[in-house]
């Protein structure tokens, strides 16, 4: 458990004021103020959504939505995906910011109807689409209020997974006790919370497959599946058996295989596509899709 010789002392001035060399790995983008930091446009594709985003676990849930809802046949979740690099600071400029004044991917832009509409918060693009068509939404208020419970836990929940445990265990700049000890408690909580449910229902909000599995998945298989944060062995992760089965099992569905690579810019190259503008785009040579910058 913690001791104290693990902490460093800090003695907090009256008034805080932003160092900016202390940012550690994520110094070049972290920032106490809002707003753009430079002129420049968003691209702009011919399909109906566009959509700003990085393979992320908050991008991928809406890759995956997207790929699920054309193949469910729905021709108007066509969509151009952009590529927002975020450690290059591209959620700053003047068209991001305009389209999330969070600065923060994903972000949406329905450009279907007279105005485009915008849509920022992964939670509410997924219940946004899951609405516009009709899908990975129960329509019963019961279990419609159960897949949104479990949608907004999940929104809650990812800062203490990932800007809590993923930081402080795999970026901060030294390994520091208290705070793993903290967000690591936190973590394991949160996995048994959703290892308890899967051992009831096949998904999250009972038999079927909705928007409250498809916000989890990214997350969970992130370091049940695919060792994020190289935490496995740490978190014991194949401990939670119906998470493992659950997770599995998604991890399959082709629409799933297809919205993880949209947007990704690591890991092997065949499962990069920088930009998606095209169904076809999955079976174009990766190395073609490659960005200028790569
Ligand atoms: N609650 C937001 C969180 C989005 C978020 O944290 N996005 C990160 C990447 S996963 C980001 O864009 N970070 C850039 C930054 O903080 O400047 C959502 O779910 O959409």
């Amino acid at each position: 458990m913690t001791s104290s010789s693990n902490l460093t002392p800090y003695d907090p001035p009256r008034v805080w004021v932003w160092d900016q060399a202390s940012g550690g790995r994520f110094a070049n983008i972290n920032r106490p103020i809002a707003g753009p930091t430079h002129d420049k446009e968003l691209p702009r594709g011919q399909h109906p959504l566009q959509l700003y985003s990085l393979a992320t676990p908050n991008g991928v849930k809406v890759t995956i939505m997207l790929e699920e809802l054309l193949a469910l046949g729905h021709k108007g979740a066509e969509y151009d995906a952009w590529l927002i690099r975020i450690t290059e600071g591209d959620q700053f400029s003047s068209g991001f910011v305009s389209v999330n004044p969070n600065s923060k991917i994903p972000a949406l832009l329905d450009c279907s109807g007279p105005t485009p509409v915008r849509v920022f918060e992964s939670g509410s693009i997924l219940l946004y689409l899951a609405e516009k068509f009709d899908a990975f939404l129960p329509e019963d208020p019961v279990q419609r209020t159960e897949c949104l419970s479990w949608l907004f836990w999940q929104m809650g929940s990812a800062p203490y997974l990932g800007g809590g445990f993923g930081h402080f265990y795999a970026y901060a700049p030294s390994k520091m006790e208290y705070p793993i000890n903290r967000f690591t408690m936190e973590t394991k909580r949160l996995l048994d919370v959703l290892d308890q449910q899967l051992a009831e229902t096949a998904f999250l909000a009972g038999d079927d497959y909705t928007i409250a599995d498809i916000a989890c998945w990214p997350w969970f298989a992130n370091i049940c599946l695919y060792n994020q944060y190289d935490a496995s062995d740490f978190l014991d992760v194949k401990s939670y058996s119906h998470v493992q089965r659950w997770a599995q099992a998604i991890a399959e569905r082709p629409a799933v295989v297809r919205g993880r690579k949209v947007n990704r810019t690591s890991g092997p190259l065949e499962d990069q596509l920088h930009e998606r503008h095209d169904t076809s785009d999955f079976d174009t040579k990766t190395q073609d899709k490659l960005t200028p910058k790569e």
